[in-house]
C-alpha cells in the first residue's frame, strides 16, 4: 500500500493563483496534489512563473496565457479558468505545447443577467447619482422634481448585441418582467429565441439607431475588439444607454468618453473597462450619467463557487481523463 507521500508523487501537480473554497480543494485533493498562491495581493507574473515551473494544471482567472509562461511550465497540460471568458488565452500558443484550456459556461449566465438589469435600471433611474444626491443631503422640498425625473425602462426596446445564453437570459427578462422589445445582433440567427422572446434580428446599425438600452455581449476576439467605436456611437439615438458587460476593449473607450462628452448619447453602464481597475482619473468616474461597477458579472458566493468547482471540476478531468471538460478549443 503506497504512503500518502508516494500517493501525492504519483498525483499529477496543479496550481491555483486564486483562493479556493475548502470544498473544492477537498475535491481537487483526492486527485491532485495542489499548491495554490497565498499572498495577499495578486501574483506577480514573475512569482508565478517560478511557481508553475513543474506543474500540470493551472486553476486561475484572467491571467495572460502565451508563449512565455507556457515555455516555463514543461509539464502543464492544462489551463483552466474560473471564467467564462477566455480571451487570456494565447490559444495557437496552447496548441503548440499541447495544453488544454476550459472556462465556466452556463453556472454564471443568470448572476451576470441580473447584473445587466441592474445595470440598466440604475442608468435609467439614476440610482447611484440620486443615492449620492440623497446621503449629501441635498433633498429638499421642492415644487417641481423635475430634477430627479429618470427614463422608462418598460415597454422600451433593448438592443442585445452577442445573443449567447447570457444574451438570451437578458432577452428573457427584458421580455416577460419588462415588456420590452427585443433586438438582437449576432453571428447566427438563434430562431429559439426569436420564437421565445419574439427578439427580432436585425443588421448592427438598425439595431443601434433603433435600441433605448444597447447591451454588449460579445466575447473579446480579434474580430470585436473596438467593436463599438465612434462611428457606432454616432448612430445611436440621443435618449440612448450604452451597457457594456463583455470586456472594456470590445468598445473604443476614448470614442465612448466622447460621445458622453458630447451628449450623442444618454448615459452608460459600464462593469468592464479598458484598464481594470479603472484609472482613478478616468474621466468616466466624473460622468454622473454613467453607472460604474468593478467587473461584477458574475460576483455572488454562489455562482462563484459554482464557477470554481466547475473549473476545478475541469481541471481533474483533464488529467485523469475522466469525464466531461468545457474545452475552448
Ligand atoms: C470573471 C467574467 O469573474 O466569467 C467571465 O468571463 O468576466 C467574470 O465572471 C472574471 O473574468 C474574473 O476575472
Amino acid at each position: 500500500m503506497s504512503s500518502e507521500w508516494e500517493e501525492n508523487i504519483l498525483k499529477p501537480k496543479i496550481y491555483a493563483t486564486l483562493p479556493i473554497p475548502t470544498d473544492v480543494e477537498k475535491f481537487l485533493s483526492e486527485y491532485c496534489e495542489v499548491r495554490k498562491w497565498i499572498g495577499e495581493d495578486r501574483i506577480s507574473r514573475e512569482t508565478l512563473l517560478q511557481d508553475i515551473k513543474d506543474v500540470n494544471g493551472l486553476l486561475t482567472s484572467g491571467i495572460r496565457i502565451d508563449d512565455d509562461l507556457l515555455e516555463n511550465a514543461p509539464n502543464l497540460k492544462v489551463v483552466s479558468n474560473v471564467s467564462v471568458g477566455f480571451n487570456n488565452f494565447n490559444i495557437e500558443a496552447m496548441k503548440q505545447h499541447n495544453v488544454i484550456g476550459t472556462n465556466t459556461p452556463y453556472v454564471l449566465d443568470e448572476t451576470v443577467a441580473d447584473l445587466t438589469f441592474a445595470l440598466i435600471l440604475a442608468s435609467a433611474r439614476r440610482i447611484a447619482e440620486l443615492d449620492r444626491f440623497v446621503k449629501d443631503g441635498n433633498w429638499n422640498p421642492t415644487k417641481d422634481d423635475q430634477l430627479v425625473f429618470g427614463l422608462d425602462v418598460h415597454s422600451s426596446t433593448i438592443g442585445i448585441i452577442g445573443m449567447g445564453r447570457i444574451g438570451e437570459a437578458v432577452a428573457r427578462r427584458a421580455k416577460f418582467g419588462f415588456n420590452m422589445d427585443v433586438l438582437y445582433y449576432n453571428r447566427n440567427r438563434k430562431p429559439e429565441a426569436e420564437e421565445k422572446y419574439e427578439a427580432e434580428y436585425c443588421n448592427l446599425d438598425s439595431l443601434l439607431e433603433r435600441s433605448d438600452f444597447i447591451v454588449l455581449l460579445t466575447p473579446l476576439t480579434p474580430e470585436t475588439e473596438h467593436f463599438i467605436g465612434e462611428r457606432e456611437f454616432a448612430l445611436m439615438k440621443k435618449s440612448t444607454f450604452f451597457i457594456n458587460v463583455s470586456r472594456g476593449k470590445t468598445v473604443d473607450e476614448a470614442a465612448m468618453i466622447r460621445a458622453l462628452e458630447n451628449k450623442e448619447i444618454y448615459g452608460a453602464g459600464l462593469d468592464v473597462f479598458q484598464k481594470e481597475p479603472v484609472e482613478k482619473d478616468n474621466p468616466l468616474l466624473k460622468m454622473p450619467n454613467v453607472v460604474t461597477v468593478p467587473h461584477i458579472g458574475s460576483a455572488t458566493k454562489k455562482t462563484r463557487d459554482a464557477m470554481i468547482m466547475r473549473a476545478a471540476q475541469n481541471i481533474v478531468s483533464a488529467l485523469t481523463g475522466k469525464g466531461a471538460i468545457d474545452s475552448v478549443y
